[in-house]
């Protein structure tokens, strides 16, 4: 029997770069997490008889919430729901199965990097039938629907046993409980190739960050490739992430990073955030940027059974390095620049313009699903490594050596006061039109502007997308507002330098003058109050 529930809207429910992302507390509330699901599936046809899929990375308030969104399933008319055991399904994972089973869509609980716990942050994005994120216009609906919900529903119904695997009867729908890690695994199996990982016999360590991860690391990594036991640390999902911050980059990750450093380092490094989709690649003593490490696996790529037809284009977020644009130039296929965010992309994969993507903010994907893919990287650079029998270092400076070094690095003011930061990016865009030619050191000004793009496939226009500030003889900074958030506003700051001959100068030094001019451009310290970032990727 569907119950209704009345409730009244809540005015803090705009999904962000990728879902809604609020503290616990705020989910708490009631009626809170109930308003989002209704919205969403108000805000969706074709639900009579549809599949659905949910899944997350198991941190706080998971498991709760997938029971209240299985009654609310069965409610809305949805015929099938596919849950991962134990409420598990790392973000690349969901998108798979969506688009396996041919279902409608999928709720993905998480709260991506964020840490997890009761007064940390939790998150719910919905995900449609090609298994991306929802797009813009899907997310806009979703947003207009929680401001003028009046009511919720569900159906009458127990608890269910989110550990067992099978079929269980809610309402008049089934749900599906499935092993999280089986359907992943086998897609991974197809595209690399695994008798040459293995054959190759390299080290590894791979840090799971008590997310979600680890189960599928441990199957793929030790169980499948024979990397040693303990190859995968901190492998067991935590709801709080062991207290961790699991954000796989060298401030939350640095014990990774001192690992691959010392002299006695494994061959390979690598970690994976809350939700699976980002990854973080050190080789011994070597550290790639995520925007580096996009452009060599797209140069590479052919050397796995996956990618051995080539690439049909490559796609990056506008912050993230040139670099790729140069493989892209090599390999004859176009560049495309989109906004931050994975959504982005989903139309250029679904069009077969672009084969890869990715993204600074450690993300890098393809074609196999519609999310960024934190192991598919893994995979891809230990195929790489197997295939050439070279280092990561190598492969870099090889790289680099081809093609010219983009000196990258990017700077967070986390925590900042919203209204200080809405002042420097407003006064920013106020100083756009006058920048040209305004010299700061020896960088003078080419070109400044509020980037938008227009979507190529449906001609849909996204503005206001950060702002881009390029310097004559191709450097470059960005400023924008981060979209996943949950308390304060965090400020990021993007530089960037081409050298085509010095590959082996320290980032800092080259990246000083452009950090310098960015301040005296933005006013960072002024408006911040900060003299210096909180973190430096
Ligand atoms: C999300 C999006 C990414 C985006 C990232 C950064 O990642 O899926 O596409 O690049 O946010 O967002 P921001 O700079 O706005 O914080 P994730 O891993 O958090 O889902």
């Amino acid at each position: 029997m569907i119950r209704e529930h009345p409730t009244t809207p809540f005015t803090d429910q705009k999904p962000g770069t990728s879902g809604l992302r609020k503290k616990v507390r705020v989910f708490q509330q009631p009626n809170y997490a109930e308003n989002f699901v209704q919205s969403v599936f108000d805000a969706i046809d074709g639900k009579d008889g549809a599949t659905l899929v949910i899944g997350g990375d198991g941190r706080f308030l998971n498991r709760e919430v997938i029971q209240v969104a299985i009654r609310m399933a069965a409610a809305a008319g949805f015929g099938r729901v596919i849950v991962g055991q134990g409420g598990i399904l790392s973000t690349p994972a969901a998108s798979n199965l969506i688009r396996i089973r041919g279902a409608l869509g999928g709720l993905v609980l998480s709260a991506s990097h964020n840490p997890g716990g009761p007064d940390e942050d939790f998150g719910i994005k919905y995900n449609i039938a090609n298994g991306g994120p929802a797009p813009e216009k899907v997310t806009e609906a979703i947003h207009a629907r929680t401001t003028t919900i009046t009511v919720w529903r569900d159906v009458e119904a127990d608890d269910i046993d989110l550990d067992r695997l099978g079929e269980v009867q809610v309402g008049d729908m089934v749900v599906e409980i499935v092993d999280p890690v089986a359907d992943y695994a086998v897609l991974m199996e197809k595209l690399f190739d695994f008798d040459a990982i293995r054959a190759a016999k390299l080290t590894m360590a791979f840090d799971a960050m008590s997310a979600v991860t680890g189960p599928y690391a441990t199957e793929i990594l030790e169980n499948r490739l024979g990397f040693a036991r303990g190859t995968v640390r901190n492998g067991t999902p935590l709801p709080d992430f062991g207290g961790h911050h699991p954000d796989p980059n060298l401030v939350h990750a640095h014990e990774l990073y001192e690992t691959m450093m010392a002299p006695d380092a494994p061959d390979f490094g690598a970690a994976s955030d809350g939700d699976g989709d980002r990854n973080l690649i050190i080789g011994r003593g070597r550290f790639v940027t995520p925007s580096d490490s996009l452009a060599m696996l797209a140069a590479n790529a052919h050397l796995a059974p996956g990618y051995a037809q080539g690439l049909k284009g490559i796609a990056r977020s506008m912050p993230t390095s040139a670099a790729a644009d140069r493989v892209a130039a090599k390999l004859g296929i176009p560049a495309y620049e989109t906004p931050t965010g994975w959504k982005f992309f989903g139309n250029l994969l679904d069009a077969g313009m672009a084969t890869i993507c990715g993204e600074e903010s450690a993300g890098t994907g393809s074609d196999h699903v519609r999310e960024k893919d934190g192991l598919w990287a893994v995979l891809l650079w230990l195929n790489i490594l197997a295939a050439t029998g070279k280092s990561v270092d190598q492969i870099a400076r090889d790289h680099w050596a081809t093609y010219g070094r983009n000196y990258y690095a990017r700077h967070d003011y986390e925590g900042v006061e919203s209204d200080r930061a809405d002042a420097l990016m407003a006064e920013l865009r106020g100083r756009l039109a006058t920048l040209p030619g305004e010299r700061f050191g020896d960088l003078t000004v080419e070109a400044a502007d509020d980037f938008a793009y227009e979507d190529p496939t449906d001609g849909s226009v996204s503005r206001n997308q950060g702002v881009r500030v390029l310097f004559a003889g191709g450097s470059r900074v960005v400023f924008r507002l981060s979209g996943t958030g949950t308390s304060g506003a965090t400020l990021r700051v993007y530089l960037e330098r081409f050298d085509a001959e010095r590959i082996d100068e320290d980032t800092t030094e080259m990246l000083a003058d452009i950090a310098a001019a960015a301040d005296a451009i933005a006013g960072i310290v002024r408006h911040t109050g900060r003299d210096q970032p909180d973190v430096v990727t």
